[in-house]
């Protein structure tokens, strides 16, 4: 569906301009979405999963966890597809964020995963700058991100950062030059994208921060001892099909949760990079970036 198509609907939660401020920029920000209390018991929710990862010393299907992580000082850098593990996300995941999904990318819509980020000012949170739309191929870029901010997101605790009008321009190579997977830009192609554009959100907990599966994003590590949880959902267009293994394969994952499955497939002509298979499983876009990724180092699982 056309941004223009898209518009032509009514919308569900968002504002027109709001929708119009998404396609122009590649990303936009909702203040207030969910209140104190709601917020409340998700954070209770999460702090039961902080207890459980203590008990872990090697990351697998559920946490994906930081060099040097321990009872004492646990270094959870993500919960896996929170939607499995918990009736509160996947309340989340299939309530009004899928009414924010339908409102960007037609009221035809499919859940594609969900996951939970952690920083811990612990040198091993930083995000670098990555377009999503490599990790998961689709015929078409209506693919887009929702994170809810469950605590104040700050420059100080690693806010994320978009670089505007980024979703128009080039796809980028997130292999390096011998041919590994690493999710980010090359050092060279971050010298060419101008990043001192980046638009670097600071909001309110209960706000929400959408962006596009080309907008070139990323964020700073944590300079906080607060623990910063940023809880993300992705959602495409029912006319959008990937022609790659899902890198989180779970249950509700390929679900229509609005609107109809499609009887036709919407191909965008631009071409999209192909990640390594990962039908074996994946780890993390942490584990990716630090070069975690091979199976005999420390922590590592099989694969954003
Ligand atoms: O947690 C963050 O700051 C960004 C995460 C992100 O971009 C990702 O997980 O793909």
């Amino acid at each position: 569906m056309t941004p223009e198509a898209v518009l032509s609907h009514q919308p569900r939660v968002l504002s027109q301009s709001q929708r119009e401020s998404y396609f122009g920029k590649g990303y936009v920000v909702v203040e207030s979405m969910f209140g104190p209390s709601e917020l409340a018991a998700i954070r209770t929710v999460v702090g039961e999963f902080i207890e459980r990862s203590k008990q872990e010393t090697r990351s697998g299907e559920v946490f994906d966890l930081a060099p040097g992580h321990s009872a004492g000082s646990p270094r959870l850098r993500r919960l896996r597809r929170p939607h499995q593990h918990h009736p509160l996300f996947w309340e989340i995941t299939s309530g009004v964020l899928a009414d924010v999904a339908a409102d960007l990318v037609g009221p035809d819509v499919v859940f594609h995963h969900s996951k939970l980020n952690f920083k811990w000012n612990d040198g091993h949170d930083q995000v670098d700058w990555h377009q999503d739309i490599q990790f998961y191929p689709h015929t078409n870029y209506s693919p887009l991100t929702i994170g809810l901010l469950l605590e104040d997101m700050t420059l100080a605790n690693g806010a994320l950062g978009f670089i505007p009008e980024s979703h128009t321009g080039e796809l980028f190579d997130q292999y390096d030059e011998q041919g590994q997977w690493k999710g980010c830009l090359s050092d060279h192609d971050v010298e060419r994208l101008d990043v001192s554009r980046a638009d670097y959100i600071e909001a309110a907990a209960g706000a929400i921060t959408v962006h596009n599966c080309r907008t070139v994003h990323g964020s700073p590590p944590s300079r906080s001892t607060d623990g910063r949880a940023l809880l993300l959902n992705a959602y495409a267009s029912a006319d959008a099909f990937p022609y790659t293994p899902h890198p989180e394969p779970a249950p509700h994952v390929g679900e229509v949760i609005r609107g109809q499955p499609a009887r036709w497939a919407h191909h965008d002509p631009r071409p999209c990079l192909i990640p390594p298979d990962w039908s074996g499983g994946y780890t993390s876009i942490f584990a990716a970036q630090a070069g975690e990724d091979d199976p005999d180092a420390a922590g590592s699982v099989r694969p954003t």
